[in-house]
């Protein structure tokens, strides 16, 4: 049955896994709790716990309120997701995603040290790297000001476009001299993730997949046709 293998081929197609952009805003975490597996379908340190996307920090990756916000202590003004964002207690640590992502990986940051992410086709640093970039220290940049407190006011985007399959992320830089929000996996840009979706958006080699089961599907009917 002929038609059967074009629908088969159809319904495999249309069934590849889309390229997802998914961004971490790291609100839901308590003032300095670390995040380990709050993406992960677990916790962080103190209890709390967000939507599981496959993703876990070692430790050494903690949340951060702004002073200005109920229960924060961050010396921080304008981040980009209020009022919650990421910081380190170790001067390098690993972010795991072992599903893998790809295009790129971006990120906002405010920091006054130089500051560089890695990323890495294998877990905690391991295997080849797929992409790097370095930021510099801008946290009082842009003459900006408090909201109405915080030191750290001027944050940038870091965009890191990948050669590769990412599944781990090292950041490296100063204890206490950076913060990050709006980590954004499967895209070179962030997004802001206000509204929590998550967007699934065909690669290119999707639409071609997609595109040639369309025309499969037409030459079936076609061929159908003429045979009937
Ligand atoms: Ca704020
Ligand atoms: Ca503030
Ligand atoms: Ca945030």
């Amino acid at each position: 049955m002929f038609y059967l293998k074009i629908i088969a081929a159809y319904l495999f197609f249309a069934g590849v896994a889309h390229a997802q952009v998914i961004t971490l805003d790291f609100e839901g975490l308590k003032n300095t709790e670390s995040v380990l597996e709050f993406y992960n379908g677990g916790t962080g340190s103190l209890g709390s716990s967000g939507v599981n996307y496959g993703i876990s920090f070692t430790a050494g990756a903690g949340a951060l309120i702004d002073s200005d916000a109920p229960g924060g202590t961050g010396n921080f003004a304008n981040e980009p997701s209020p009022s919650t964002v990421m910081t380190w207690s170790s001067p390098s640590f690993s972010m795991n995603a072992p599903s893998g992502f790809a295009t790129g990986f971006a990120l906002r940051y405010t920091s006054s040290t130089p500051i560089t992410v890695t990323v890495y086709d294998g877990l905690n640093g391991s295997g080849g790297v797929v992409g790097t970039a370095s930021g510099a220290a801008q946290s009082t940049g842009n003459n900006c000001i408090g909201d109405p407190n915080g030191q750290f006011c001027n944050w940038s985007e870091l965009s890191v476009p990948l050669t590769g399959v990412g599944r781990s992320v090292v950041f490296s830089g100063t204890v206490g001299r950076s913060a990050f929000d709006n980590l954004t996996f499967g895209s070179t840009s962030t997004t802001n993730p206000s509204n929590g979706s998550i967007q699934a958006v065909p690669t290119l080699s999707e639409w071609v997949m997609i595109i040639m089961a369309s025309l499969m599907v037409m030459f079936g009917i076609r061929r159908m046709r003429r045979g009937s």
